[in-house]
């Protein structure tokens, strides 16, 4: 199919960091999308065509799409003929799978479902997340079929589809990305893909949805063991007096050796978050990745004794934390190691001065709010009075900034972009 057109009308529902990309990319090649969502704020200022968050080409694609008419929001959940479901889906804090959003929503949609509907789920889900799902539209609308319970085709066509995409490289990836879509019959994979190869360039693998939802774990369960090799290599060479950096540019030198970059810890809403999805799965399996998890938590803890370490030269000690979000040049700060240790370093030390720094955000995140130790600065005001530097985001503002100005200082780059 060259042109690729899906006629329905498309209810996407959760207008996050996922969903509103998702449902701009579809109106902008003119399918008519209806964002749900339960925040009256993101439904009002999405439906004027305003960005509830800052993502590069997002307000234009956004702004296009409500000028051409095909995009519009509401709070309740419609009458469609296609369903995308992009609500969070955090962790608990016993690290157990949050799935309260997803299964709120089958509750609101279930009476909305007409034969015929496709109802796919990106949200990172638990395997056996979408039978379960689909489980529960079944009991809630006994007058249709569902795909579980009969052999030909059913009433309603249901699916998962993990995405892939890279905050700060969203609208580009949302397009070139490959995708998994798992069908809960082989039917649902296809119907569901239709629907995606309206913006999707990259190739679609179909598949069965268990394991749609169990590749996306696998994906960034990969990124985070990987990562927590590298911190832990950092730790290692702090202990050993080494230069991490130095040591991983040797070390991928060797043709098969690609060490990921050590850092403050690991935020973000997937990969801190996901492989524990693993863990609840298969505990007594997943020991790797739980103790990667644990690795990563560790780090940002390993920060803060290292700049309390430093601290004890001096009498009244002034520290810059630079950044706050939780990687660089965006200013997403969910899950962030950077407020973890500005946040234990300010309850830690109140006799500390500390003065926060982050060009993406206009004010301090409210975890934090009401620490008297605590300033919101310019970055250059906060470096010239600081007697240690701690980068804890690699943003680019920061890159550039003029060496001299860390002459006799204590620095402490978590990572690595001053050497
Ligand atoms: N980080 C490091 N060292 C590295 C790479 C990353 O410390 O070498 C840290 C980052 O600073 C950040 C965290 O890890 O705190 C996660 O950053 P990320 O860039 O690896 O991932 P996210 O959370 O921005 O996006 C990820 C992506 N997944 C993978 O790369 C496997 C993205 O493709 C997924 O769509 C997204 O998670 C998601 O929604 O699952």
């Amino acid at each position: 199919m060259d042109n690729p057109f899906y006629s329905g009308t498309v209810a996407v529902i959760g207008l996050g960091y996922i969903g509103l990309p998702t449902a701009v990319v579809l109106a902008s090649r003119g399918v008519s999308v209806i964002g749900v969502d339960v925040n009256p704020v993101t439904v009002e200022r999405v439906a004027r065509g305003e960005i509830p968050f800052f993502e590069p080409d997002l307000a234009t694609s956004l702004s296009g799409a409500v000028a051409l008419g095909n995009i519009s929001t509401s709070m309740e959940i419609p009458v469609a003929d296609a369903y995308i479901i992009a609500v969070p889906t955090p962790i608990t804090p016993n690290e157990e799978a949050d799935m309260s959003h997803v299964f709120a929503v089958a509750e609101a949609l279930a009476p909305q479902l007409r034969p015929g509907a496709i109802v796919v789920l990106e949200s990172t889900s638990p395997p056996g997340t979408t039978e379960e799902l689909s489980r529960t539209l079944a009991a809630a609308r006994p007058d249709l079929t569902f795909p579980n319970d009969v052999n030909d085709s059913p009433d309603i066509f249901i699916a998962h589809c993990p995405e892939r995409v890279l905050p700060g490289r969203l609208m580009v990836e949302m397009v070139e990305n490959n995708r998994v879509i798992g069908g809960l019959t082989p039917e649902c994979a296809e119907r569901a893909a239709e629907l995606y190869r309206v913006f999707c360039r990259g190739e679609i693998q179909l598949s069965d949805a268990t394991s749609a939802e169990m590749a996306k774990l696998a994906e960034n369960s990969y990124r985070d063991v990987n990562i927590a090799y590298a911190n832990e290599l950092s730790m290692i060479c702090d202990k050993l007096g080494l230069d991490v950096w130095e040591i991983v540019k040797m070390a991928n030198h060797h043709p098969r050796v690609n060490i990921l970059q050590p850092g403050p810890g690991v935020g973000g809403h997937c990969i801190a978050v996901d492989p524990w999805f693993l863990v609840g799965a298969a505990p007594e399996e997943a020991v790797l990745i739980r103790t990667a998890r644990m690795v990563n938590d560790a780090k940002p803890h390993h920060v803060v004794s290292q700049v309390l370490k430093s601290a004890r030269r001096f009498r009244d000690p002034v520290v810059a934390c630079l950044g706050l979000s939780y990687k660089a040049n965006v200013d997403d700060t969910r899950e962030s190691p950077a407020i973890e240790i500005v946040a234990a370093l300010a309850q830690q030390e109140p006799s500390m001065t500390i003065l926060v720094s982050d060009p993406m955000l206009s004010k301090l995140p409210s975890a934090l709010q009401g620490f008297s130790n605590l300033q919101f600065v310019k970055t250059h005001e906060a470096v010239a009075a600081a007697d240690i530097v701690a980068l804890l985001v690699d943003h680019n503002q920061f890159r550039t900034l003029p060496r001299k100005l860390l002459e006799g200082k204590v620095v402490m780059d978590t990572r690595g972009i001053w050497r």
